[in-house]
């Protein structure tokens, strides 16, 4: 008897750790004071199309709004920053409230795992909350204001175009309708519905006395279209909006609540990490204060699991099917002039945006980047043409905006690199039709502009003339970016013909021009060489990492298949160092991928700490600075690429898993050929791991570092098949 007693105290024990690790971290941002500032401190709702900024105000909440489409411009066809024009904001909602005693038990957050944002305060002993979110089967922006006693709210809502057009009320409306320069219509309208008080017009705003509860609603939409043809341009707006707002309004809020948070759930619960636990002390801190924590000691795991979700759901707030792709500042932007135009940039960025679409199992989030490259074909065609001469295919510059208009400086590279998105959303999902409709013929027209395009040296080599290692040294032939990039390109081409089993001629032609390309060269220090000539400078800290794309997001460099490569490339990137310019919203994750893919877990992660240390504002956005969102996406894709591999014909598990995440899981990670992964780890050692096939396919499984698999490490899986593995 004496001695179960023990016993029995160590299980339950046990069986409490062993919960309180199974248990996700609460993914929640939150802070005890409203935001003052727009970009470091404001909290971002989106549903791709549209989204807000919300500062959570005690007696002036402001949300800032955007819609995707608001841009000036056009195609811009003499190039430069001429007509690109520049994503706009759409303007702002204010609420006024009247009852100036100061708040206490100020709350607000965001809820990662539901997107919706709270805002919760006492007044003179009243209880007040505030809800929020952003409704993609509804299109609407949704708030609700709410107190545990009756008749506690009276103040003003206004609505303030960004553009200044006039705001018309009737009461329990407002409307803003408008026109940029370019001639894009876009309309807001605002309503507004209160029980237990009145509500009524004040000029060209809305008053609201005494009432129990107030529920906003807005929509808002732009003429703009997505089809060249059209010349972009589409039906005016106001039926749509009006149709969204009314459809809205006649919903209860729990109606619109339940819808959205389902909406949301399908996508974002789709993947689960736990890389560990941290202190409690430490967890309680509002979110400003654990990231100053973090700081000065990184043993904060929850943060980095909040970090890693918050790309996630950055991605969907961003970038829906049927909108625009995640720009610079994805969805959010309060300017009419924001940095760069707040455009999609060629030479890293959108594509940062994107490189966790497919293995953080968002595959429909990538589609809008897809359709808009689709949509570009015909404009950059010409543009191309008149910059290149008597080519086929298309290219883009460094810039671009959303009517097939290119900005700043030819980026040779840039349609190729594009191509490594279209093609990865095949590698990961295996959609055949989806390969040979829509995929293959993009991929075969960019092959196309490099055959025409590749210049042959003497000896039969062929290197990619006058290009530009971005932002970075001369102009001139063969750069490795260049390179890399056209190697990948080939490599995706030669693998979608094969599949779809078509164009034997071609493919033989392609895998020629492969072959013959210019390879990556190791210099006189060991490195990777960015150029032709061996002229890097060991001592260089520029931020980006052109000449080691072959490593990650590419795959002709790896540990495995070309380790002299692998080897000099490693000593490339220590080489860029940490500091100076080194360190932006981009460089670290970047970073992270490539010392994932070089199997180095422990620098992996210090990209992650490099990251959270030096380009992330309170808000949890990346900061290159100023705020830009690439870093917030490609951080969630180098987690990723830590904890599952899958570009070099094997499915390999925990290839970069780092000492400061011992014991952890992951659900829900998808590897290339129709897989998802489901891994569990103890004392740093893979103990079960799942993959279950999306459609049929044939496997090769590789296991972590000095470990085995019990069992065959090549596998076929049926659809819908679970396989079990067990390590030893
Ligand atoms: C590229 C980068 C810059 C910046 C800009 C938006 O040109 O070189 O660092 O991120 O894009």
């Amino acid at each position: 008897m004496t001695k179960t007693v023990p016993l029995l105290i160590t299980t339950i024990i046990l069986a409490a750790t062993s919960l309180a690790l199974a248990e996700p971290a609460p993914l929640t941002l939150w802070y005890d004071s409203p935001a003052q500032d727009w970009q470091s401190q404001a909290l971002p709702i989106g549903n791709g199309r549209l989204g807000a900024m919300v500062f959570g105000g005690v007696d002036e909440e402001r949300i800032q709004l955007n819609v995707d489409s608001l841009w000036t411009g056009d195609e811009n066809v003499s190039g430069g920053y001429g007509t690109m024009g520049a994503y706009q904001t759409l303007g702002d909602v204010s609420i006024e409230l009247e009852g100036k005693s100061a708040a206490e038990e100020y709350r607000r957050q965001l809820d990662l795992s539901r997107a919706i944002h709270r805002v919760r305060y006492t007044k003179d002993g009243v209880k007040f909350t505030r809800e929020m979110f952003c409704s993609h089967p509804d299109q609407v922006v949704v708030a609700r204001l709410t107190a545990d006693r009756p008749k506690q709210y009276s103040g003003t809502i206004r609505l303030k175009d960004g553009h200044q057009a006039a705001t018309e009320s009737d009461g329990s409306r407002l409307v803003v309708a408008g026109a940029l320069s370019n001639g894009l219509r876009y309309e807001t309208q605002l309503h507004v519905a209160a029980s237990g008080g009145t509500v009524v017009a004040d000029g060209d705003a809305i008053r609201f006395v005494q009432c129990d509860e107030v529920t906003i609603v807005v929509a808002a939409g732009t003429d703009y279209v997505m089809d060249y043809q059209k010349q972009w341009r589409g039906e005016d707006p106001h039926r749509q909006v009006a149709a969204q707002l009314a459809a809205a309004v006649k919903e209860d809020y729990a109606e619109l609540l339940r819808r959205h948070v389902e909406d949301y759930r399908s996508l974002f619960d789709r993947v689960a990490l736990d890389v560990g636990q941290t202190p409690a002390q430490r967890a309680e801190l509002p979110t400003n204060r654990r990231l100053e924590a973090y700081r000065e000691d990184p043993a904060d795991p929850d943060l980095e699991e909040t970090l890693f979700q918050y790309g996630r759901y950055l991605l969907i707030g961003s970038s829906r099917p049927g909108c625009l792709p995640a720009n610079l500042q994805g969805l959010w932007n309060n300017s009419n002039q924001p940095p760069w135009n707040s455009d999609y940039h060629t030479n890293i960025n959108v594509q940062m945006n994107y490189w966790p679409a497919e293995p953080a199992n968002l595959a429909e989030c990538h589609e809008p980047l897809i359709g808009l490259i689709d949509a570009f074909r015909e404009p950059s065609r010409q543009a191309t043409r008149a910059a290149f001469g008597e080519v086929r295919g298309f290219t883009f510059r460094t810039s671009h905006n959303i009517y097939g208009g290119h900005g700043w400086k030819w980026n040779t590279p840039a349609s190729a690199w594009y191509c490594q998105h279209v093609w990865e959303h095949y590698a990961f999902g295996r959609d055949k039709q989806y390969l040979r409709d829509t995929a293959y013929p993009i991929l075969k027209e960019v092959a196309q502009f490099w055959e025409d395009h590749l210049k042959e040296l003497p000896d039969g080599t062929l290197v990619a003339p006058n290009g530009w290692s971005p932002e970075h040294g001369p102009e001139e032939d063969g750069v490795s970016y260049d390179q890399q990039i056209v190697w990948d390109l080939f490599a995706n081409y030669l693998e979608a013909a094969e599949v779809l089993d078509i164009d034997r001629p071609y493919r033989d032609r392609v895998a020629d021009l492969r072959r013959r390309l210019l390879g990556p060269k190791i210099g006189k220090w060991g490195q990777l060489q960015e150029w032709v000539e061996d002229r890097d400078d060991p001592n260089d800290r520029h931020r980006h990492t052109s000449h080691l794309f072959a490593v990650y997001p590419g795959r002709q460099i790896s540990v495995a298949q070309t380790p002299e490569l692998a080897q000099a490339a490693e000593v490339s990137l220590k080489a860029r160092g940490e500091t100076g310019d080194s360190r932006r919203s981009w460089t670290w994750p970047w970073r992270c991928g490539i010392w994932a893919r070089l199997q180095n877990g422990e620098m992996a992660h210090h990209m992650i700490e490099g990251l959270l240390t030096y380009n992330i504002l309170p808000n949890l956005l990346g900061n290159h600075p100023p705020l830009q969102l690439d870093g917030s996406f490609g951080i969630t894709a180098g987690i990723c690429e830590m904890l599952v591999q899958s570009h070099a014909g094997e499915i390999h598990l925990l290839p970069a898993l780092p000492k400061a995440w011992p014991n952890g899981s992951a659900q829900g990670l998808r590897a290339r050929g129709g897989l998802e992964v489901e891994i569990t780890w103890k004392d740093g050692r893979a103990t079960s791991a799942k993959l279950k096939a999306t459609v049929a396919g044939r496997h090769k499984i590789r296991p972590p570092k000095d470990q085995q698999i019990v069992g065959p490490e090549v596998i076929e899986l049926e659809a819908g098949n679970v396989h079990e593995i067990r390590f030893k």
